[in-house]
């Protein structure tokens, strides 16, 4: 029997929910749209299978298929990244860091991240997390001045605090990383050097930045923001650590992989490897640039001057309006967004002088530089003015006309 016939609240609440991501716009820079081919992976009969283990060298029997789709999503994976070893079987981006942790580190060994204020991510340090209450975090920041990063301070803090690991790749960052000159201070001090490329592995595999596998020891990531593939993630690294990573993952961290997800992965990497997707991750840049040069042109501050990314974070703090403030209104015009804290925030996490908005779902939806500048005209106009419900309502109508002239999937 369908979902519609055995559970009809599932059922409507997914038919409602299909609806809104239809009718709204969706600029958080972490999320993006699966093509069709993916959730039909996602959804498939693949979901029955226990896979404990790796292909052939499974714990139960019977996985002759699920093999081959495995060693085809790692095969994949390491072709397009450029990459030794492809592990794809973490089911999200914290748990793919905790792998790379304990591959690496034993409970209790200093590391150093990005602060989570500056653009870190959670799993980078924060003493609420596994990463800075198992582990001694020290954090670096970004220069106070430029807000972009100092690789001389984070060379100097790495040689005074002597951490066993350094991660680089954020979560509210919009510059390009420079992966060589992280890679010369891990090798000075002697740290593992860590990337967490979530936010932009879409726009490296599309050519846009550059690589970061002839540096790094660990590369993690998600699947599913610009790589626009399942939700879930997957380790690579060069073949000399291909044992230790494994063995983290299964049996360290996870038992049966998501076999389902995995096949989705396979489907995702093969769409980014075409050359279409390049055409596609060059776009979601130009938007993100033309979306930061509106901000700026309606007198917005920038955090770091702009982007080199698919990211754009924006310091609400001259405009007198908190970010959670500035997220709700946009909500209510029909446009989703995310707070997030700027560099040296005063404002908590919950509340934020900051928001955070990203160009790769709406370029999935076709949008071009002009349509992105409509969106960011709008997206100004209600920032300016987050109590006037006549022009929330006006904004939401704009939104729809723009969603109906771009559908998700067609
Ligand atoms: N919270 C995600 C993001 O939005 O960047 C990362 O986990």
């Amino acid at each position: 029997m369908s979902l519609k016939q055995t559970d009809s609240a599932v059922y409507g609440l997914i038919e409602k929910e299909t609806e809104y991501q239809k009718k709204t716009l969706r600029l958080i820079a972490s999320e993006n749209y699966a093509s069709k081919a993916v959730m039909e992976a996602t959804g498939s009969i693949l979901t029955n299978k226990y896979a404990e283990g790796y292909p052939t060298k499974r714990y139960y029997a019977g996985n002759r298929y699920v093999d081959e789709i495995e060693l085809l999503a790692i095969d994949r994976a390491k072709k397009l990244f450029n990459v030794g070893h492809a592990n794809v079987q973490p089911h999200a981006g914290a748990s793919a860091n905790i792998a790379a942790f304990f591959a690496f580190l034993e409970v209790g060994d200093k590391f150093m991240g990005l602060d989570l204020a500056n653009g870190g991510h959670l799993t980078h340090g924060s003493p609420v997390n596994f990463s800075g209450k198992w582990f001694r975090p020290t954090a670096y920041t970004v220069d106070k001045k430029t807000e972009a990063l100092d690789y001389d301070a984070i060379r100097k803090r790495a040689i005074e605090e002597k951490p066993k690991l350094i991660i680089c790749g954020y979560t509210a960052y919009s510059l390009i990383i420079d992966f060589k000159a992280f890679r010369e201070i891990c090798d000075e001090v002697g740290a593992v050097m860590m990337a967490d490329i979530s936010h932009f592995a879409g726009l490296m595999a599309g050519g846009v930045y550059p690589s970061v596998a002839p540096y790094a020891d660990i590369i993690t990531t998600t699947t599913h923001k610009t790589l626009r593939g399942p939700r879930g993630a997957m380790i690579m690294c060069p073949e000399k650590n291909a044992q230790r990573i494994d063995k983290a993952v299964f049996p360290g961290m996870q038992g049966g992989p998501l076999e389902n997800v995995i096949a989705a992965k396979a489907v995702c990497f093969h769409e980014a490897a075409q050359p279409e997707f390049r055409t596609y991750a060059a776009q979601v840049v130009k938007n993100a640039k033309a979306l930061a040069d509106e901000f700026m042109a309606h007198g917005l501050r920038l955090v770091a001057g702009g982007t080199e990314t698919h990211l754009v974070l924006v310091d609400l703090t001259p405009k007198g309006i908190t970010g959670k403030e500035a997220q709700m209104a946009l909500e209510e015009a029909g446009i989703i967004t995310n707070r997030n804290t700027i560099p040296f925030d005063t404002r908590s996490p919950f509340i934020t002088s900051g928001l955070r908005v990203g160009s790769a779902a709406l370029t999935t939806r076709g949008m071009k530089e002009s349509d992105i500048r409509h969106v960011g005209s709008m997206v100004v106009k209600v920032i300016e003015n987050p109590n006037d419900s006549e022009l929330k309502l006006k904004t939401r109508k704009e939104v729809e006309e723009l969603c109906d002239r771009f559908p998700i999937y067609r």
